[in-house]
């Protein structure tokens, strides 16, 4: 006779198998997944990313398709075919992806695709590597299919010639010009996590990297660790701000580790600002460094150096939650 564990446990194995495809195919309000994104911009391109949540897709094709978004829909100096371009006036793009089982990939210094977020994905997928940077990475990109064309726009050539007159390089803390959070000048990389209905976790970051950059810089954003990493034991964490700081502290690593240490996401972030604090006391004053942290339970936080850091959150529940982040220093550049 079954006693009454046994009963129990068949049950519950039964209720899995019957619970999971139905899920799958009734995933349209997807209870617990959810996209974040990094800036006031993350409103309109996590409701890029949501339908591919909603529906039951993955996390992976939902940050892809929201980073796509930001790419060609989103006019701002600092993403996809409206960057600005680097000291020399070349458009230079950077972008990463992750899931959370490990899978990566990226691509620094791509010129003239509009898509670097996609292009980072077949370099995750079709290639051994991760990362592919310059003129390889573009050659990749065209036999992979992706057109080649110029991307730099008139408003951002004017910019550059207008930088030309001073060339001097000195990156903007983005809270002074952006004064209050969901101000529309807002502009910044954009960084997406999301997990989806069955708990995966991945996260896209994309971004023309820091304006009138050196011709060759590559940032934080395609660096796996530092611009973006993803654990699906853990949780997920993107960067944006002055991508050099990112670098050193391998900085979205560190999130999700203290993550593994039992943080929240809020606190995580906050001590890998605390970490960028006690490593450069007097640059940090100057320049500013932002992250946002997604666990695998579906809690959000983030936290900056300066000020004016905000982010989008959209779930069932709420597709335009746009939240400021905490800060070490309340006041702007110095
Ligand atoms: C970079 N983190 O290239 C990027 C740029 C950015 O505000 O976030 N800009 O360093």
């Amino acid at each position: 006779m079954t006693d009454r564990r046994q009963f129990l446990q068949a049950g519950l194995l039964a209720a899995g198998a019957l619970s999971l495809p139905a899920m799958r195919a009734g995933a349209a309000s997807a209870p617990g997944a959810r996209v974040v994104s990094t800036w006031d911009f993350g409103v309109p391109a996590n409701q890029a990313a949501w339908p591919v949540l909603a529906r039951g897709g993955t996390a992976l094709d939902a940050v892809e398709t929201g980073a796509r978004w930001a790419e060609s829909e989103l006019c701002n100096p600092t993403v996809g075919h409206c960057g600005n371009p680097d000291r020399d006036g070349v458009l230079t793009l950077d972008a990463s992806i992750m899931d959370g089982d490990g899978r990566c990939g990226s691509v620094a210094a791509l010129e003239d695709i509009l898509h670097p977020i996609s292009v980072a994905r077949r370099v995750m997928e079709k290639t051994p590597h991760v990362m592919l940077v310059g003129e390889g990475a573009q050659q990749f990109a065209i036999a992979e299919g992706f057109e080649k064309k110029r991307l730099l726009t008139p408003q951002a050539e004017k910019a550059w010639r207008d930088w030309l007159k001073t060339a001097e390089y000195k990156p903007e803390i983005n809270a002074e010009r952006r004064g209050q959070p969901g101000n529309k000048d807002n502009h910044d990389t954009i960084g997406m996590l999301a997990i989806d209905a069955q708990g995966r976790l991945a996260g896209a970051c994309t971004t023309s990297g820091m304006a009138w950059k050196m011709h060759g810089r590559v940032g934080d954003s395609p660096i796996i660790g530092a611009g973006l990493y993803v654990d699906n034991e853990v949780g997920a964490a993107t960067a944006s701000g002055v991508g050099e700081e990112m670098i050193r502290n391998a900085a979205s690593f560190l999130v999700v580790e203290l993550m593994r240490q039992g943080r929240s996401p809020m606190d995580a972030c906050r001590e890998a600002i605390d970490r960028v604090v006690r490593k450069r006391p007097e640059a940090s004053k100057n320049l500013q460094v932002c992250f946002l942290a997604l666990n695998k339970h579906g809690e959000v936080g983030a936290f900056a150096l300066h000020r004016g850091f905000v982010y989008a959150v959209c779930d069932a529940g709420k597709r335009e939650d746009l939240r400021e982040s905490g800060s070490v220093y309340t006041t702007t550049q110095s």
